[in-house]
């Protein structure tokens, strides 16, 4: 005989049927930082984009706020197997930023205040799949969570979503960023559980 369920039940079940292997769901948004959250005021915050020698694209604050807005809602998935689903931002698509930006590299490097760095191929910031956000669930993203602005990558480990994120350099050959140093896999889709090396 079948076990009853109600219906709460049974969505969360189903809902966490889809998450990648080895996750479990949390309600709660946990704080992961590998050193202390840096403060960065709007007015001296800048984003680039470094495509190469006398190449670099450069926004401030008001630049990004005058370009269009994008309102994302994605599962996250952090490396140490928790996952948020159902998570709403509002930011600018990299396409956006990418738009004037020509080069042929295949791989960046992600840069954030305080040091932080982390790789993601070109591609993968690519055709909608990535955005540098600034709101969380309708207000400013908090410092904790990387504001002014972060990196949202939501498709690799939440380690890819680099919190403070100051810019992008591109680079012709992959290279380790910070956790990728540390052990951490070079690309991390969460699908195939590529969790470490
Ligand atoms: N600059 C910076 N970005 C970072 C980190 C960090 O320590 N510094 N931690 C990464 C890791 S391991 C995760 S899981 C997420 C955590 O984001 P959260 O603190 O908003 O949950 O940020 C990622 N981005
Ligand atoms: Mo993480």
């Amino acid at each position: 005989m079948a076990t009853p369920t109600s219906g709460f039940t049974g969505r969360r079940q189903n809902r966490d049927t889809d998450l990648p292997p080895g996750q479990y769901l949390t309600g709660s948004f946990p704080v992961m930082s590998a050193g202390p959250t840096p403060r960065v005021s709007l007015a001296d915050w800048t984003f680039r984009i470094a495509a190469g020698p006398g190449r670099t694209h450069l926004w401030n604050w008001p630049q990004l706020q005058a370009l269009p807005q994008e309102d994302i809602t994605t599962d996250i998935h952090c490396v140490t197997h928790w996952s948020k689903v159902g998570t709403t931002w509002r930011g600018v698509s990299l396409d956006t930023l990418f738009e004037d930006v020509g080069s042929d590299a295949e791989y960046s490097m992600v840069h954030s205040y305080g040091g932080y760095t982390t790789n993601v191929p070109l591609a993968d910031l690519l055709d909608g799949r990535a955005w540098i956000v600034h709101e969380f669930d309708g207000e400013a993203l908090p410092p904790a969570h990387g504001g002014p602005a972060r990196l949202l990558v939501p498709h690799l480990y939440f380690w890819k979503s680099a919190k403070w994120v100051s810019g992008i350099h591109l680079m012709d050959q992959d290279s380790p960023g910070f956790w990728e140093t540390n052990g951490y896999n070079m690309y991390g889709d969460p699908w195939r559980e590529e969790r470490y090396w």
